[in-house]
Order: structure tokens, then C-alpha cells, then sequence
């Protein structure tokens, strides 16, 4: 099936939603058979980034590795999703540069920081307003919200069937599939 290659790019807080959304798009994409490939912290940070932790500064070479991968697999022509905090406007237009123009998508994932933390799945959110997790964005390390992504998800006021379709029509009018 005909599609035109890019990078999905979600950017959000911890707990927002990224991945499961980006997990939901894919399986959307996939049955109507186009060619996709998912980066998240699960095949990523357990495997090229394992040596990199959470500093500024690790986040930082967190995000140039993914971006280099994401757009050698935007060249092989794979839809690309990738779903990281990529908590700084800096690096996310790093990754934006590196790709042909109108392949580099950033879908905003904005969940209000309040329902990050009510959801907290994982408990990271109580770890780090008890102080025993340091630098966790959104807490004690900032998070910079895109300016002008090119989807924007109201992630907590819609159900994950309405963020995929937003997603899929964004999509389709920027002629991608
Ligand atoms: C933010 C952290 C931190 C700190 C561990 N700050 O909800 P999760 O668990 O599964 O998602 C978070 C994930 C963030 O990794 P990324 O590679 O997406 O981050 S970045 O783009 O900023 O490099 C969270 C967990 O790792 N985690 N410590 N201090 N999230």
C-alpha cells in the first residue's frame, strides 16, 4: 500500500498516555496495511540508551540517538512511531531538522500534569514528590510543551478510539497514507 514515509513523534508528560496511544495508532495502521515501526522506552532504553539515565544532559543524547534511528527508518520508508517525554523544544527540533521537510509529525500528548500524577500507573509520581526520584519532569524537572505541534491530543477528554481517528485524519490530510 501507497505511503509516503515520516516520524510520529509523541512528546508528553510521564503517564500521559504517549505509548499507549502510539500502540493503539499502530495496530490502526498495521490493519490497513501500512508499514510501521514503534520506538519507546521498552526496546529503547533497555538496549541503545541502556547507559543513559535521566540528567539533562542524558536525556539530551536519549533523544539525538532515537532521532538518528527514527529518521534512518523514515529512509527505509516505515511510518515511524516514536513515544519519549522529550522534555525539551531543543532536541525535539534537532529531530525535526534532521528529516526531510513535513516527514518530522509531533503530536502533543496533553494531559494536565494533575492527571499524570492522579493516574501515576507505576507510583514514579509519589517517588518524586517524596524526593526518592530526582529530576522526574513535571516535579523537579521541566517539561516544555510544543508550541505549535502539528497534532494536538486532549489526551485526558477523549477516549483512546477518538485520539486514534484524530491521529489517522491528521494523517490522511497531510497525505502520508
Ligand atoms: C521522567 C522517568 C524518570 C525521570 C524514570 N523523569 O512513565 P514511564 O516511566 O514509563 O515513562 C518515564 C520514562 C521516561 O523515559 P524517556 O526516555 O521517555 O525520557 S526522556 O525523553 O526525557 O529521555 C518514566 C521513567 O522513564 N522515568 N525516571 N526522572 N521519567
Amino acid at each position: 500500500k501507497q505511503q509516503q514515509p515520516c516520524v510520529l513523534w509523541f512528546t508528553g508528560l510521564s503517564g500521559a498516555g504517549k505509548s499507549t496511544i502510539a500502540g493503539a495508532l499502530e495496530h490502526r495502521l498495521l490493519a490497513l496495511g501500512y508499514h510501521t515501526y514503534l520506538l519507546d522506552g521498552d526496546n529503547v532504553r533497555h538496549g541503545l540508551c541502556k547507559d543513559l539515565g535521566f540528567s539533562a544532559q542524558d536525556r539530551r543524547e536519549n533523544i539525538r540517538r532515537i532521532g538518528e534511528v527514527a529518521t534512518l527508518m523514515a529512509d527505509s520508508g516505515l511510518i515511524v512511531l516514536s513515544a519519549f517525554i522529550s522534555p525539551h523544544r531543543e532536541e525535539r527540533q534537532i529531530v525535526r531538522d534532521l528529516l526531510p521537510q513535513g516527514e518530522f509529525i509531533e503530536v502533543f500528548v496533553d494531559t494536565p500534569l494533575a492527571e499524570c500524577e492522579k493516574r501515576d500507573p507505576k507510583g514514579l509520581y509519589k517517588k518524586a514528590r517524596a524526593g526518592e526520584i530526582k529530576q522526574f519532569t513535571g516535579i523537579d524537572a521541566e517539561y516544555q510543551s510544543p508550541l505549535k505541534p502539528e497534532i494536538h491530543l486532549a489526551a485526558d477528554s477523549h477516549n483512546i478510539n477518538e485520539l486514534v481517528e484524530q491521529c489517522i485524519n491528521a494523517l490522511r490530510s497531510r497525505s502520508i497514507i
